[in-house]
């Protein structure tokens, strides 16, 4: 595989060179123009990548047909390698050691999974997979993310804005927070047999963050279904806050007139909040937040806040206190 932190800023946004560079070279031509036009992945994807062997995504809207690096959609760095992003987990339904969950995880079966979408909403509906999938298409979205550990990546992540399924099944005027549920499944999830954490997985977002543009609802990354390990087949995905918003393998996600429980709160209230905004000033009990170590690079950076969406995001917080709510 090639490794994208050595390719041009132009080939980040083709899927297609991610995989097989030497493909893309055999190829000529009918690559070259597939750049230009965002088409035919499909036919320059080979079949699998390594161990991980997830179905290339049919329809990929790219960056440039969509998206700026004003929205966010787009961030300017190189993403980090497909290797790292799917060897490099944290996913506690399957181990608490980061390079074993892809191993663990490999057999995940996600087959008739289904999702429901309920709470205060006028049309409250259990969506199969595929169903969900066609409210939009995907969009390759290339975000940072940034780990309440102290290290980060840069993801290209395909999916769509939550928001339009949320505008889909209507929110009630009372809704003011969506919660989500992450399976719970002893049998094909090991990790839930031990209780290092309170299953199952929950997260939540207050309303207005759950329609912001940025809010991810990913379906996949680097222009393939979303592995096992990085939480096949629907995942959140909040550019701005602490990676454990992210919630993994959603099946319930409803709208609510109260805060919602998450599970990191829940296991330590002092050290995780529900905000959970990346914030470079406002450091873990146990560790600095100011810098972070780019998984895949030498040396540390500095961490921004909002982790550099605050362009888009600041407003949601006008007048919040960011230390008392973090
Ligand atoms: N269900 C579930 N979702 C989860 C987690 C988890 O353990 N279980 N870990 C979170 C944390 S701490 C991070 S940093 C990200 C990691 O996502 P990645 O492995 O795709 O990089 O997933 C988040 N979502
Ligand atoms: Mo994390």
């Amino acid at each position: 595989m090639s490794d994208p932190n050595k390719i041009s800023e132009r080939e980040v946004t083709d899927p297609a060179v991610y995989f097989n560079r030497r493909q893309f070279l055999q190829t000529g031509l009918l690559a070259a123009s597939a750049v230009a036009t965002g088409l035919a992945y499909r036919q320059l994807n080979p079949t699998s990548t390594g161990s991980v062997t997830t179905a290339p995504l049919a329809h990929l809207v790219t960056p440039a047909a969509t998206t700026t690096v004003d929205n966010g959609f787009r961030a300017t760095e190189p993403p980090t390698s497909f290797a790292n992003i799917t060897h490099y987990n944290n996913f506690y339904e399957f181990s608490t050691d980061k390079e074993a969950v892809a191993a663990a995880s490999a057999k995940f079966d996600t087959k008739g999974w289904q999702v429901s979408v309920a709470g205060l909403v006028n049309h409250p509906r259990v969506f199969d997979l595929d169903d969900l999938l066609k409210i939009s298409p995907p969009e390759e979205r290339i975000y940072r993310m940034r780990c309440v550990e102290g290290w980060s990546m840069v993801v290209p992540w395909a999916g769509y804005s939550l928001s339009k399924l949320l505008a889909l099944v209507e929110p009630l005027g009372s809704a003011r927070y969506v919660a989500f549920e992450s399976l719970l499944d002893p049998q094909r999830m090991p990790g839930q047999r031990g209780e290092v954490l309170n299953w199952p997985y929950v997260e939540g977002l207050r309303l207005d963050e759950a329609m912001h543009p940025l809010t991810l609802l990913a379906s996949g990354l680097y222009g393939r279904a979303l592995p096992p390990q990085d939480g096949a087949p629907l995942r959140l995905v909040t550019p701005w806050k602490y990676g454990f918003k992210g919630i993994k393998s959603i099946v319930k996600i409803k709208l609510v007139a109260e805060q919602p429980r998450t599970t990191w709160n829940e296991a330590a209230p002092n050290e995780y909040g529900f905000y959970a905004n990346v914030n470079p000033e406002v450091d873990h009990p146990r560790w600095s937040q100011a810098t972070e170590q780019p998984i895949g690079k030498s040396g540390r950076q500095p961490t921004l806040l909002f982790n550099g969406y605050a362009a888009q995001v600041g407003h949601l917080y006008a007048g919040l206190d960011l230390r008392a709510n973090f």
